[in-house]
Parts: C-alpha cells; structure tokens; sequence
C-alpha cells in the first residue's frame, strides 16, 4: 500500500529542494521527465513499483495542488528553495492576496516588506482561511496580512500564478501590505 503522504513530501523535496539527490536536472520552470523521478524513487529510494498513477493519486487528493503533470513531464508549482530560479509566469493578481504568519515576524515585515527568507518567491494566498492554514505553521496564533496587489502590480512590482490559491512575488514592498 503506498503511503501517499510521504510520498508527497518526498516528490516535494526532489522537485523544490533536491532535485541532483535524484539525478533530475529541472529545465528553467521546473519541468522534469516523470519517468526519470519514477526510475529515481524505484532504484535509489525503496519506492518499487511506483507509477505515475500514484502521482496523479497524490494530485488528485491532497489539500493543495502542488504539482501538476503535462506531456510526460511533472514540476512542483511553488516553494522552490532551489539556486536556480523557476521561472513563473508574470499575472495581472486579484485586488487582494493574503498572508499568514508569525506575530514574532511583524515588526521586520513591517521594515522591509515580505522577503523571500529561504524560498525563491514569497507565497500568498488567495483567501483568508488557506493564509491562516500557512500562518499555523509557525504561530498558533497567526497574523493575516492583507496585500494590496492589484495596486502593487499596477506600481510595477511582479506578481506570478502558483495555482488557484497560491501566487508568488520576488518581493512586497511594506507599503502594500495591511495588517501588521
Ligand atoms: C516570513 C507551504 C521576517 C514569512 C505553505 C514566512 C505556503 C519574514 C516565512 C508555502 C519576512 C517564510 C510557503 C521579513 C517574510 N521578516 N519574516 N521581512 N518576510 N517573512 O515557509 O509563506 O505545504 O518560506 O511570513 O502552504 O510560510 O509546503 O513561506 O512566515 O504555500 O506545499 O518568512 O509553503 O506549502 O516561510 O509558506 P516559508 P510561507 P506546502
């Protein structure tokens, strides 16, 4: 029986974190061949039998969607911690994004903005309840942060499309940002 829940950490750590621990080489928005990550689990990480079906298992029934699968290829849509930047695609962003975190974190956001600490891009998300989800993660008692980012984008700062509920930016400036 196939653990679903590990296999998904361990997709999400070869395709955001360690892609060379497979021998994946990532194309510049972060595309791999899904028979080559399939070869890797089976042959280096005690994954025997592992199919593309489980794969698409894992997308189809998780919480959120953080791969998707197109032409034989497979790629992770966010959290990249990775050296080589992804290459995501710049979007027009709805009026307001949100984003949960750490009352421990307010008063440096409030001084620089939303920086991208040890990821690639800073997440956000589209509504309350999934940026409250992300703010858990570190406070039980998480801050939401409203971002204006209609109003930053028309300002000239980059937003790009993770999936339906996530996008990312290299950076949000403090004065786009409510709630701290
Ligand atoms: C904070 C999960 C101090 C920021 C989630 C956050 C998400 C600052 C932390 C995805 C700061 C970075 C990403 C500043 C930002 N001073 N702290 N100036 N600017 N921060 O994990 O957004 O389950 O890299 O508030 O659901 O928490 O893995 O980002 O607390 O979508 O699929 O620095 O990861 O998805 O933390 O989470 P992270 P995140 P998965």
């Amino acid at each position: 029986m196939v653990d679903y829940l590990q296999l998904s950490k361990e997709v999400s750590y070869a395709l955001r974190h360690a892609p060379w621990e497979y021998e994946l080489e990532l194309d510049e928005n972060g595309w791999v061949n899904v028979e080559q990550l399939l070869a890797a689990l089976r042959q280096s990480h005690k994954r025997d039998g592992v199919l593309q079906s489980d794969l698409e298992q894992i997308i189809a029934t998780s919480d959120k969607k953080r791969f998707e699968i197109k032409d034989g290829k497979i790629r992770a849509l966010y959290g990249h911690t990775l050296a080589n930047k992804i290459l995501r695609e710049a979007k027009e962003p709805p009026e307001i994004l949100y984003h949960g975190t750490a009352q421990r974190f307010i008063s440096s956001i409030k001084a620089e903005g939303l920086v991208t600490k040890g990821r690639q891009y800073v997440h956000m998300s589209v509504d309350v309840d999934t940026a409250m989800e992300v703010g858990k993660r570190r406070d039980s008692q998480p801050i939401l942060l409203k971002i204006n980012a209609k109003k930053a984008w028309e300002e000239g700062i980059p937003f790009y499309y993770g999936n339906e509920k996530v996008w990312l930016a290299d950076f949000v400036p403090s004065k786009y940002i409510d709630g701290k």
